[in-house]
């Protein structure tokens, strides 16, 4: 990977991605693209930015060239909620700008990265340890689209050798963007208000178990994953990826360990508790393990103490 451009650099992991890849790789060889440019974000300061929307093939395609990409990383989507309240549009963004991506790659012959997410599963897959290969039949436009990602980025591989590869997260956690559209945030929303409030409500119930993974994990599977030996791959689009698995109460409890005071209580969203119920409780992560290495260093503790500690850093604190 020398010259990488990224879709959807703001975004909750984009804004992550960039920083570590420019760190990685050189502020001037990581392009960071979205659909618009705040000055004052150090994204847009810290390297190339461009305006774009994915939807714009032709746009995409000159920029791309500008740059001389030969690593396309396609992030820009609409996540799991939002998807589900404006499913035509999820399907004409979420779909149309992969496309797009993987038209990009098959024609400056740049190697491919997208997610996929646990959301590619639905009610009718094993819930706990979900194997790397079974049942895909998600019920919600988000996992449509992630399960239609899958199978367009392996027929971009098998049909034009185009090196795509992805990994299908779990939630993810972090510090740096706030919570967005989706299922699992409630997981990022629950430390911003313990520290400013003491207190609580999750729109999804106890009891509910989905995969997580804290975004260091997520940003170092990305690379690790690019990076690795493609006679390896037996598969990929896209690998199980996960660190944890947890319930409401269960990062309520170790919230505790540090904000004794801490109160959780309970108002479930119905939409998004449906789409949580429809998740795998638990995936099984050990064709990554076997095929690329893949490992997460944190869990639900060792994050608990890392969020907490830089969210008091931005000062996020008895608002
Ligand atoms: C969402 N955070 O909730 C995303 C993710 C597995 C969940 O895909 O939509």
């Amino acid at each position: 990977m020398k010259k990488i451009f990224v879709t959807g650099a703001l975004g909750q992991i984009g804004s992550e991605l960039i920083m570590k890849m420019r760190a990685n790789y050189g502020n001037d060889n990581v392009i960071a693209t979205d659909i618009r440019k705040p000055e004052e974000h150090i994204v847009v300061q810290s390297g190339p930015f461009e305006i774009l929307d994915v939807t714009d093939a032709e746009k995409m395609h000159t920029l791309a060239k500008k740059y001389e990409a030969d690593t396309m990383i396609h992030m820009a989507a609409l996540l799991s909620a939002t998807a589900e309240a404006k499913p035509l549009l999820a399907w004409n963004l979420n779909m149309g700008g992969l496309v797009n991506a993987l038209e990009v790659a098959r024609a400056l012959n740049c190697q491919f990265f997208t997610p996929s997410s646990i959301g590619a599963f639905g009610p009718s897959t094993p819930k706990d340890h979900t194997p790397q290969d079974t049942i895909q039949r998600p019920t919600t436009m988000y996992g449509v689209n992630k399960v239609s990602g899958e199978l367009l980025c392996d027929y971009y591989f098998y049909k034009f050798g185009v090196d795509t590869r992805g990994v299908r997260f779990p939630g993810l956690i972090s510090y740096t963007t706030p919570p967005g559209g989706g299922t699992t945030d409630y997981a990022v929303d629950i430390y911003y208000e313990a520290l400013k409030r003491r207190k609580y409500t999750s729109y999804i119930d106890r009891g509910t178990y989905m995969d997580m993974m804290y975004m260091p994990d997520a940003i170092n599977a990305i690379i690790q994953l690019m990076e690795a030996d493609p006679s390896r791959l037996q598969h990929r689009n896209a690998f199980n990826v996960t660190a944890m698995s947890f319930d409401p109460e269960e990062i309520a409890a170790e919230i505790k360990k540090h904000i004794k005071d801490f109160k959780m209580n309970y108002d479930v969203d119905p939409i998004r508790q449906g789409i949580a119920n429809s998740w795998p409780n638990s995936i099984d992560p050990t064709a990554a393990i076997e095929e690329w290495g893949f490992r997460a260093e944190y869990d639900l503790a060792k994050m608990t103490v890392d969020m907490l500690e830089k969210l008091k850093e931005k000062g996020i604190e008895n608002l």
